[in-house]
């Protein structure tokens, strides 16, 4: 036998045995998210996904699919509730038609800085894993979206000039608040906010100065109103059954992941604020605070949005917010 031979011998042997010892299990999960990859809470996930893959030694790897590329934001609970993808992100507030809970972030000035924002979210962050839990879902984490204030094409002054405008919705409390301000509301899913502007279809909106600057607001409308109202939030959640399917290690590497995602994620948060609203100004935007007329009116719908949502929510709502206020 030549020296060659025995090697390539060997070294089919080597194969051979490698493929007989069992396989290592290598999961690959896809991740569906509605959000570009401009967008913080889209990077948030990609280091998340990077950290499981690095604490897992590549046995469990995660495939972010953004911008609805996997399933429409619409979709993406019930894909992973369905065990189509095991993990996926979405707005917490879009679920609000099956439980008013979810729409507790979404009150006009309850809670409209980072600090309440927390303690809203250690308030209602039970209720909320709980609920999903009923449908078979595990919560990761939650990150919020700067402070909501308005987008719009002149500046304004009294509440008034909002009546009749097209207004952007991307949840049912910002469909609430147009018609709470005589305007029309439409929802457009945010990645398709720069052609439903160039299109006419909408030509206001409220949402953060972070997905402001993503759609490059300077283009359609010329004046940002600084009023913060709330701080809605992204939850990432998983199929329980396809959690609980990893290794001990891995479902441990995913916490671990998941509550780094989350520290990380509402620092980027605080940090894009100022940035992006000078952003917007940078790119010769109208950046102002609501004038007196304006705030009263803000405040007035916000109070009514309140008691619409505890009117909806019922006792497990007023313990959430029971829980918040003594916090
Ligand atoms: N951006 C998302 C949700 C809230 C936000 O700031 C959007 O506009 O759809």
């Amino acid at each position: 036998m030549t020296k060659l031979t025995r090697t390539a011998l060997s070294g089919a042997v080597l194969a051979g045995s490698l493929a007989a010892a069992p396989a290592l299990a290598q999961t690959n999960w896809d991740m569906p998210t509605p959000y570009g990859d401009g967008i913080f809470h889209t990077q948030n996930i990609m280091q998340f996904a990077e950290e499981v893959e690095e604490a897992t030694d590549g046995s469990l790897s995660i495939t972010v699919h953004s911008a609805n590329s996997l399933f429409a934001h619409g979709e993406i609970k019930d894909s992973v509730r369905r065990g189509l993808a095991p993990i996926g992100e979405i707005l917490m507030s879009r679920l609000v038609n099956e439980d008013p809970i979810f729409g507790v972030d979404s009150i006009p000035f309850l809670a409209s800085d980072y600090d309440e924002a927390e303690q809203l979210w250690q308030a209602s962050r039970p209720a909320i894993e709980e609920r999903l839990a009923e449908e078979g879902l595990t919560l990761l984490y939650s990150v919020p979206w700067p402070g909501q204030s308005l987008y719009l094409n002149e500046e304004v002054t009294e509440p008034e000039q909002m009546e009749g405008l097209s207004f952007r919705a991307y949840n049912v409390a910002t469909e609430r608040l147009a018609e709470l301000l005589g305007a029309t509301p439409t929802q457009v899913e945010e990645t398709d906010i720069p052609t439903a502007f160039s299109t006419g279809r909408v030509e206001a909106m409220i949402t953060s100065p972070s997905t402001g600057v993503n759609a490059q607001a300077w283009d359609f409308v010329s004046h940002y109103i600084d009023t913060q109202a709330w701080l809605p939030k992204n939850v990432v959640f998983v199929n329980t059954e396809m959690f609980e399917a990893l290794s001990e290690a891995e479902q441990e590497a995913v916490r671990a992941a998941a509550e780094a995602a989350e520290a990380r994620g509402w620092q980027m948060s605080m940090e894009e604020t100022e940035a992006q609203i000078a952003e917007l100004e940078a790119n010769g935007m109208s950046v102002s605070t609501p004038s007196d007329a304006l705030a009263a009116r803000l405040d007035e719908i916000g109070e009514t949005m309140a008691a619409e949502w505890l009117e909806d929510a019922g006792e497990d709502g007023q313990a959430v917010l029971d829980a918040y206020h003594d916090m």
